[in-house]
């Protein structure tokens, strides 16, 4: 059955990893999400390296933000990026615990999805150094919605914590 069910929306997707060879789980989830039919022009942040957020007895995380176009809907698009995570060896146990991959929906345009599957903008979106920051590289100017302007968020986010890093995905 097609998945082409929607216009083209810009859509932004939050890439962290902190096991198993982080940064080419995020490499590895780069390439399948340039491979998923229905994303094109898809373009990434820097890679920043993050102290972990929730438990500290793990290891830091590596994180980035992808930036595309889709004409997935985004419960198909979560289809999609779960389907990845788990090709990853994703298991899920302790909350905010360590993971070989995780994709987050992080803008889907600008709409506001409350179901049962989906909340975007992503619930942490506007706390969240290691995702505030990606999301300057690609969109400075970009404004959340029910949240505000990026900049602004970013003002009340010190860079603390998290470094960029040479590789790219
Ligand atoms: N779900 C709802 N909204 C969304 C969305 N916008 N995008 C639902 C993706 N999924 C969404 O997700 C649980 C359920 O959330 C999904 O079944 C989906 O229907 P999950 O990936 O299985 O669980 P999770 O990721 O452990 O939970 P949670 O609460 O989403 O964690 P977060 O917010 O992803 O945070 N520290 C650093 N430095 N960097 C990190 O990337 N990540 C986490 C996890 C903790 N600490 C971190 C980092
Ligand atoms: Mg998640």
């Amino acid at each position: 059955m097609s998945q082409v069910d929607t216009p083209v929306t810009q859509v932004f997707i939050g890439l962290g990893s902190n096991m198993k060879e982080p940064l080419i789980q995020l490499k590895s989830a780069a390439t399948a999400l340039r491979d998923t039919h229905g994303l094109s022009n898809i373009v990434f942040s820097s890679v920043y390296q993050t102290e972990p957020m929730g438990p500290a007895d793990q290891p830091d995380y590596f994180n980035a933000v992808a930036q595309c176009e889709t004409t997935l809907s985004a419960d198909h698009l979560l289809d999609q990026t779960q389907l990845i995570e788990n090709r990853a060896g994703r298991i899920r146990d302790r909350r905010w615990g360590p993971r070989s991959l995780d994709l987050d929906l992080l803008l889907y345009g600008q709409q506001i999805i409350n179901t049962f599957r989906l909340t975007v903008p992503h619930a942490g979106i506007a706390e969240r150094s290691f995702v505030l920051y990606p999301l300057a590289d690609l969109a400075p100017s970009l404004d959340i919605p029910g949240k505000g302007k990026l900049s602004d968020l970013l003002d009340r986010c010190p860079q603390r914590g998290i470094s960029r890093l040479q590789s790219s995905l």
